[in-house]
């Protein structure tokens, strides 16, 4: 079927609580960014990436799908997706300025919504249309809970409730303070919680250095952190090499990464024991596929980043074989039909036709933000 239109859309969406921060970032809302492609029979797909909700950056993303990108695909056959992803990708004028950045984001929402239509087309979740899935659970783990701006006490309340109400296997919980010994003490008392059998990761959002790590590694010896996420500034391969090798704790990281070339120097120098794609960064699912298969032929797991949130994560997960856990942050679900549901610490498999990624004309209602 034939493109006839490219319909961009700003979502922003209310965070838990009224505001989160990590070691960086704090956000009131949740960025729900990208297009809907319309084809001649009526059909439409959606596809998006995720954002901080800041209006002006949004419209960076939205401006370049309807000024650089819609043109190249309206009368083209939906289902080239390949050849519409080089032709995006590789439009010289549009690469000149970005191979990576706002020019890959949005192609990413692009090739998500193709997904989205070649999926539906042939009435399969996209998990399915990949090859089937490996299993029917996959298990989550809890990010929500454990954000830096969430007091201590409730900080360990929520471990515990999280663990003993809602049966999560796992959670994250968020470092980088300035001071190493309050984030040293936070993990302290949700390991005691939680106790020894749930798996504890840690994320630091890029914040520290080297031998601010190495110290933070020394300090959390017999803690049994799962992994170490983002410990350091998300492109310095070099430094990742030597934490990996030195710090005792596996490192995790990719939600920064915009292409499949970048996880490739990680993962050839053995920077990383866990990748992290986001379907939403990379160039959608075409270019999240080259990076779970190069995770896999180097035997590395793959955790997809903020797992629920791009409603894709949840089908990579149930087709790729790396796959080991999805991460769980609910902040999006109300705006969807077939939200991502999580049943005693597990990802249930979504089983409609499509990618989920299709918005609920009340989620438009409530939470629209205009283009211009
Ligand atoms: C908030 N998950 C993350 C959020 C989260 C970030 O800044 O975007 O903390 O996506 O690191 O692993
Ligand atoms: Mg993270």
């Amino acid at each position: 079927m034939t493109i006839i239109r490219v319909e961009p859309f700003i979502l922003h969406v209310p965070v838990t609580g009224s505001s989160i921060s990590d070691s960086t970032h704090t956000l009131s809302h949740w960025g729900v960014v990208g297009c809907r492609i319309h084809t001649d029979d009526g059909r439409i797909g959606t596809g998006f990436t995720g954002t901080h909700a800041h209006l002006a950056g949004d419209r960076l993303v939205t401006d370049c799908i309807a000024t650089c990108y819609a043109d190249l695909l309206v009368g083209e056959d939906e289902a080239d997706i390949t050849r519409l992803w080089q032709k995006l990708a590789r439009h010289p004028p549009v690469q000149w300025i970005g191979r990576a950045g706002i020019t890959h984001i949005a192609l990413g929402a692009v090739d998500i919504a193709l997904w989205d239509l070649k999926a539906q087309r042939a009435g399969q979740p996209l998990w399915k249309l990949l090859g089937g899935a490996t299993s029917d659970r996959v298990t989550a783990y809890n990010t929500d809970i454990g954000w830096l701006s969430i007091p201590d006490d409730e900080l360990i309340a929520g471990s515990r409730r999280v663990v003993e109400e809602e049966g999560f296997r796992g959670v994250k919980i968020k470092v980088g303070s300035a001071d190493i010994a309050r984030d040293l003490k936070r993990l302290e008392a949700v390991r005691r919680a939680i106790g020894p059998h749930v798996t504890m990761a840690i994320d630091a959002n890029g914040r520290w250095d080297l031998p601010t790590c190495l110290r933070f590694c020394r300090g959390a010896e017999g803690l049994d952190i799962l992994w170490f996420e983002e410990p350091l500034w998300y492109d310095d391969v070099a430094g990742h090499v030597r934490l990996a090798a030195q710090g005792g704790i596996p490192v995790a990281l990719g939600e920064q990464l915009y292409t499949a070339e970048a996880f490739a120097d990680f993962i050839a120098r053995g920077a990383l024991h866990y990748v992290q794609p986001d379907v939403t960064r990379l160039a959608g699912i075409t270019e999240y596929i080259r990076v779970a298969e190069a995770a896999h032929a180097a035997r590395l797991p793959v955790v997809a980043h903020a797992g629920d949130m791009s409603q894709v994560h949840v089908h990579l997960a149930f087709w790729h074989p790396a796959t080991t856990m999805l991460e769980y942050i609910p902040w999006i679900r109300t705006c969807f039909a077939e939200p991502v549901t999580v049943t005693d610490g597990d990802a249930i498999r979504p089983e409609q036709p499509g990618a989920g990624t299709a918005v609920k004309p009340e989620a438009f209602a409530r939470f629209a933000k205009s283009l211009s």
